[in-house]
């Protein structure tokens, strides 16, 4: 029998206070749960090599890579409540292997790259192939395969790593096995995969069903080639420059499932359009100085600083050169917005 309620007649205070045991909430009084935009809680932010290069290689002193399986210095994006993410959605660490050391082999549903930043000649072992890292390669340890990382050469190696940790974790879809063995046992021929995709041209005989790339590293002489070969034209996007997507060779697409990988050039003096995307992203100076206006914050950065682009943050980049071109290595979470229908994107007016 419907009861037509009479208004008043229910104390209001009182139901508020009551709803609690229920386990309910009322929707119109819960602010923020539909922003009109996002509204990331990520700050612009940049954090400088060389303050923590110098705290990485102290790091060195007080750790070995073996027993802190992972010796990383995470960047902890400071609007996050101490989360260890450098955008809300993507991971970033500064990673330090000595001479001698192993960083033992484990795997995790989690989705990781590393770019390295200096040393030559140590390894990432994936797959069951080595990747011989050189300053600017790209190298890929996706989703469940095993992974273990080596420096036989004479001195430290130092790599960013990004990772889809905090996106796995909110998912509530990340798995973690470490191995018996501290070194998997090798199967193929050093940098194979990269060897077996070479540009245009595909192997015919391999059968490939992952949803990542087969191919584990990028060399950097590759890439800087193309980014060479391409910034002497004069081609490229208002807002991004000569911006460039590592690519998986099966589908053209993303590297990653998660996590996107571009490496762009800004010749010298640039300042590009600005634009914000839903997107997140997390920057590497690969080479040059210069500055990037985010959300209204100026980011001055150099070579081999990293900073964090939050979600739908108006940005923009200038190379502070007018001599030399600004090369930036940036992941962005980018795939996973664009798979599910969320990727939105718009030009803004210059905040400078
Ligand atoms: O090198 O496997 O920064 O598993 C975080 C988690 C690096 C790695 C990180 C990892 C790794």
């Amino acid at each position: 029998m419907a009861v037509k309620p009479v208004p008043g007649a229910v104390d209001a205070q009182a139901f508020y206070a009551g709803l609690d045991r229920f386990n309910v909430r009322p929707l119109w009084r819960q602010p923020g749960l539909l922003p009109d935009e996002p509204q990331s809680k990520a700050s612009p932010h940049v954090w400088r090599y060389q303050e923590l290069r110098e705290q990485l290689l102290r790091a060195g002193a007080v750790i070995d890579a073996e027993e802190a399986e992972r010796r990383v210095l995470m960047l902890v994006n400071p609007g996050l409540d101490g989360l260890a993410a450098a955008t809300a959605n993507l991971y970033a660490g500064l990673q330090l292997v000595l001479p001698g050391e192993v960083a033992p082999a484990h795997r995790h549903a989690a989705s990781a790259l590393r770019f390295v930043i200096e040393g030559s000649g140590a390894y990432t072992a994936v797959n069951g192939e080595r990747q011989i890292m050189e300053p600017g390669d790209l190298v890929l340890t996706p989703n469940w395969a095993w992974h273990d990382h080596g420096n036989e050469s004479d001195g430290p190696m130092i790599w960013l790593d990004g990772l889809d940790l905090p996106m796995i974790n909110s998912l509530e879809a990340n798995f973690f096995d470490r191995s018996s063995e501290s070194s998997q046992e090798l199967t193929r021929p050093d940098n194979a995969s990269r060897h077996l995709y070479t540009g245009r041209l595909s192997p015919t005989w391999e059968t490939w069903s992952e949803p990542y790339s087969p191919v584990f590293g990028y060399p950097w002489a590759e890439t800087e080639r193309a980014l060479d070969d391409l910034a002497a034209t004069g081609v490229g996007s208002a807002t991004d420059g000569v911006l460039l997507e590592y690519i998986n060779p099966r589908t053209g697409g993303p590297v990653l499932p998660t996590l996107g990988c571009r490496i762009q050039s800004l010749s010298p003096g640039r300042h590009t359009a600005a634009h914000r995307h839903t997107a997140s992203a997390v920057y590497h100076v690969v080479r040059g100085r210069g500055a990037s206006v985010v959300g209204g914050e100026t980011l001055e950065w150099r070579q081999h600083d990293t900073f964090a682009v939050p979600g739908w943050a108006v940005h923009e980049h200038v190379n502070g050169s007018d001599d030399d071109v600004a090369v930036l290595f940036s992941f962005t979470d980018e795939p996973v917005l664009r798979a599910l229908g969320y990727l939105r994107e718009e030009t803004a007016e210059r905040q400078t």
